[in-house]
C-alpha cells in the first residue's frame, strides 16, 4: 500500500504541514494536490555556518534512494530555491512523501531589502504528464504583503492547471492585537470561508486556533452546513511545542468527527529526537490520517539533522527515511506564515523568537529550519 504525504516541510520549510490538515477541509482540498507552501515572515534569529544543501529520501528503506531534493541559497544565506527530483529505484514505495505522479517540484522564493519573503512559485511536473487533469493544480503562485511593523497584511495564494488556466484564488487577511496575531480570515474566489481565532496563555504562547466554516451558499439555494475546526497546543518550558491535538466535530459534515494527536519529545539539547501520530477515524487523506511514529537523528555533536526515520503503522519497522546532506556556509533562517496550517514545530521543533512576537508557532508561522552551527 502506497500512503501519499507530502513532506517537503521537513526540510523544505511548509509543505507537508499544508497537507497536515492545514485550517480546515474546505479550504486544503480546494488546492487539490494539497500544498500551499508558506508565506510571510522575514528573517528569523542570526545566521550560522552551516545549511542542508540536499536530502535524499528512501520510500521503502532498501538502502537505496527513490527522491533527491537539492537547495539554493542567496549571498545572506536565505534559502531561494529547492528542486525536488524523484528518481524511482524500481521498487515499489511503501511511502511516498511528495506529490503523487510527481517527477520534479520545484520551489523559487523572493524576498525584500528586509529580508520578508514576497512570492514564492510551487511548479510540479509530472512523470505522466497526459494522465494530469484539468482540475488538477500543477503551479501555485504567492504573494504577501506586509506593514511598516513587518507584519503581514495580506497572503494571496493562486493556483494553474497543467493548461495555465487559473483554477483558485486564496487570500488570507490576518487581524492583529498590537503586534500578535488574533484572527485571520480565509477568502477562497473573493468568497469569505472562514475565520481561525487564535487564544494565547499568559506566556503569550498559543493554545487554541479556533477555525470557524460558516455556512455559505455556493449556489442558488445549495448551502453547505457550517463547522469548526479546533487545534490545541501544549508547550513545555522551554517555549516547544509538545502536543497539538487536531479535532473537529465534523469537518466534512458526514457526522464524522475526529481528533488527531501529535506528541513531540525534545533532548536536553532541545533537539526534537521523536513525535507520534495518533489519527482517530478521519476522512481527511492526510498526514493526520496516519499513525506513525518519527525518529530524528543527530550528527555528533548534536547539533545537525542527519535523518528522519519513518514507521508507519507504529508497528516497529521502519518504511522510509529522509537523510539530510550540511555544507560550510552561511545560512539565515527565514520565517513563513501558512495560513492553512497551524501546526507549529511539527518537523524540527523551533524556539519561539522573542524578538518577533508575531511570529509565534501555532499561529500560522514557519521557520525553513535548514540552518545549523
Ligand atoms: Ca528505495
Ligand atoms: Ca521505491
Amino acid at each position: 500500500m502506497i500512503k501519499q504525504l507530502a513532506y517537503s516541510a521537513i526540510v523544505g520549510g511548509c509543505l507537508a504541514i499544508t497537507a497536515c490538515g492545514g485550517g480546515g477541509s474546505s479550504s486544503s482540498s480546494d488546492s487539490g494536490s494539497g500544498n500551499g507552501a508558506g508565506t510571510g515572515g522575514g528573517s528569523g534569529g542570526g545566521s550560522t555556518s552551516q545549511r542542508i544543501s540536499r536530502f535524499s529520501a528512501d520510500y521503502d528503506n532498501n538502502g537505496i534512494a527513490d527522491a533527491v531534493e537539492t537547495s539554493r541559497y542567496d549571498n545572506n544565506g536565505r534559502l531561494i530555491a529547492t528542486l525536488y527530483t524523484y528518481t524511482d529505484d524500481g521498487t515499489a514505495d511503501i511511502i511516498n512523501l511528495n506529490e503523487e505522479g510527481a517527477r520534479e517540484v520545484s520551489f523559487d522564493y523572493t524576498y525584500n531589502s528586509q529580508g520578508q519573503m514576497t512570492s514564492w512559485v510551487k511548479d510540479i511536473a509530472f512523470i505522466d504528464p497526459a494522465s494530469v487533469g484539468p482540475g488538477r493544480i500543477v503551479r501555485q503562485e504567492f504573494s504577501a504583503a506586509y506593514d511598516s511593523n513587518g507584519l503581514v497584511t495580506e497572503a494571496i495564494i493562486t493556483g494553474f492547471s497543467i493548461s495555465g488556466a487559473q483554477l483558485t484564488s486564496q487570500r488570507f487577511e490576518p487581524r492583529y492585537n498590537g503586534n500578535v496575531m488574533s484572527s485571520f480570515i480565509g477568502f477562497i474566489n473573493n468568497l469569505q470561508t472562514y475565520i481561525t481565532t487564535f487564544t494565547y496563555d499568559s506566556s503569550g504562547l498559543p493554545i487554541l486556533a479556533q477555525g470557524d466554516y460558516p455556512a455559505i451558499e455556493i449556489a442558488p439555494g445549495v448551502t453547505t452546513d457550517a463547522f469548526s475546526t479546533a487545534y490545541d497546543f501544549e508547550w513545555n518550558t522551554n517555549r516547544q511545542n509538545t502536543r497539538v491535538v487536531f479535532s473537529s466535530p465534523d469537518p466534512t459534515n458526514s457526522g464524522n468527527g475526529f481528533t488527531s494527536t501529535v506528541d513531540s519529545v525534545f533532548n536536553s539539547d532541545a533537539q526534537l529526537v521523536s513525535q507520534q501520530w495518533l489519527a482517530s477515524p478521519i476522512t481527511d487523506p492526510t498526514i493526520w490520517s496516519l499513525n506513525s511514529d518519527l525518529r530524528f537523528s543527530y550528527d555528533a555533536q548534536n547539533q545537525r539533522l542527519t535523518q528522519i526515520s519513518w514507521d508507519l503503522n507504529r508497528d516497529g519497522s521502519i518504511d522510509a527515511t529522509i537523510n539530510y546532506e550540511w555544507e560550510a556556509s552561511v545560512c539565515t533562517p527565514v520565517y513563513f506564515w501558512l495560513p492553512q496550517s497551524l501546526v507549529p514545530n511539527i518537523f524540527l521543533g523551533n524556539v519561539p523568537d522573542n524578538a518577533h512576537p508575531s511570529l509565534i508557532p501555532g499561529t500560522g508561522f514557519q521557520l525553513f529550519d535548514h540552518c545549523a552551527d
